[in-house]
């Protein structure tokens, strides 16, 4: 039997080999000609550290703190949907993995299996709700209220999914999720989206998804409507502009995700890691900035840190883990992505997480030295 894939290359490889062209390009691919799947890697291989010796690094805390939870890695589960084109177990596999590996793992609005049931399945993690905005504002609140009630700790609304990206390798492929049934979970477990369907025909679910899912009227006012009538802490995700993390601030939001989601929205937008400085400077330790698109390694953790944000979430790697081998494939993937950050932190000359930011750390055209 193989090894499993020690790096990203390797799994992307093995899960190609392993499942379907459709579902395969539809988690790999980006948006466009791709030139942003492409940047956000590019963007940290820009980045080079000059590390300090001769001090004992024998000790190394990984831990973060996060709405004064403290929690043992600086990684999340980022919300990925429609599990099951990985695996049947999808999302519920995941979360057992995030409960095993203490992470906190961001469910996604279009998941393959109910939020309810991903509370069941493992009931110690710490879950948040990644929220679509709904064309049907009752449906969003619903959603929300939902997962409030199963025990989720805070919502994270996506910005940038105003409409989908233009996304060839689908085209290419043919190839919709959607109306292969991957996103019922949440929807066809939701009593308002139930409620407003003519009947309950697999078409009208199809139909009733695309009809709410994208919301291109989504605005300020929508975010403070549901900061209102939400306990939780919300979290914007999408973030790339200093000026849109300033507003978030203003309108009482507690955290932001800077992220183009993976490349998959507008193509040629900034590479997230090249949005988080100037997004850093501004926030300047508010609210807890959160960095995904591209982390593909520990060592790009390490970067994203040392350059300000208190915390990266891991994506396609999951997803890739979680198509080789379920939940243990899950497990895997994060652990060698969290053996390496620990190695990396120590060989830098950092002993925690929040020293990383004392680190010094070079850009190939300028120097940004923290
Ligand atoms: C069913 C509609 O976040 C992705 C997703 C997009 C969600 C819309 C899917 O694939 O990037």
């Amino acid at each position: 039997q193989a090894p499993f894939p020690i790096c990203f290359t390797d799994l992307e490889k093995a899960v190609a080999e392993k499942i379907e062209t459709g579902p395969f390009g539809y988690i790999r691919s980006g948006a466009g000609g791709e030139q942003t799947l492409h940047n956000n890697r590019a963007a940290f291989e820009k980045y080079s550290i000059i590390p300090r010796f001769l001090h004992d690094v024998s000790n190394i805390d990984t831990s973060i703190e996060l709405f004064g939870k403290t929690h043992p890695t600086p990684f999340l589960f980022a919300p990925v949907g429609m599990n099951r084109m990985a695996h049947d177990e999808g999302e519920l596999a995941v979360v057992r993995a995030a409960e095993q590996l203490k992470i906190p793992y961001i469910q996604s609005t279009v998941s393959s299996y109910a939020l309810e049931d991903v509370a069941q399945a493992a009931p110690a993690a710490t879950k948040w709700f990644q929220l679509y905005w709904s064309t049907n504002e009752d449906i969003a609140y619903s959603m929300a209220d939902r997962a409030e009630a199963a025990g989720f700790e805070a919502i994270v609304l996506t910005v940038d999914t105003v409409m989908l990206g233009w996304r060839e390798e689908d085209v290419r492929n043919q190839f919709s999720p959607l109306k292969l049934g991957y996103a019922r979970g949440n929807y066809m477990n939701d009593p308002v989206f139930t409620a407003s369907l003519p009947d309950n025909s697999f078409e009208s679910y199809v139909q009733g998804v695309l009809q709410n899912v994208f919301h291109p009227t989504l605005n300020w006012e929508n975010v403070r409507e549901l900061k209102r009538r939400s306990n939780l802490p919300i979290l914007l995700k999408g973030i790339l502009h200093p000026e849109d993390a300033e507003l978030a601030i203003e309108n009482n939001i507690d955290g932001i995700i800077v992220s183009n989601h993976g490349g998959r929205q507008l193509d040629g937008v900034i590479a997230s890691l090249d949005a988080l400085p100037a997004i850093v400077k501004t926030v300047n330790g508010r609210i807890p900035v959160i960095l995904d698109s591209g982390v593909y390694r520990g060592m790009d953790a390490l970067k994203a840190l040392a350059l300000g944000a208190d915390a990266v979430a891991i994506g396609r790697p999951f997803v890739y883990g979680l198509a080789l081998n379920g939940q243990q494939g899950v497990e895997k993937v994060m652990t060698n992505l969290y053996d390496e950050l620990k190695v990396s932190i120590a060989l830098a000359g950092a002993t925690s997480v929040k020293g990383l930011r004392n680190i010094t750390i070079v850009k190939k055209d300028g120097v940004d030295d923290q």
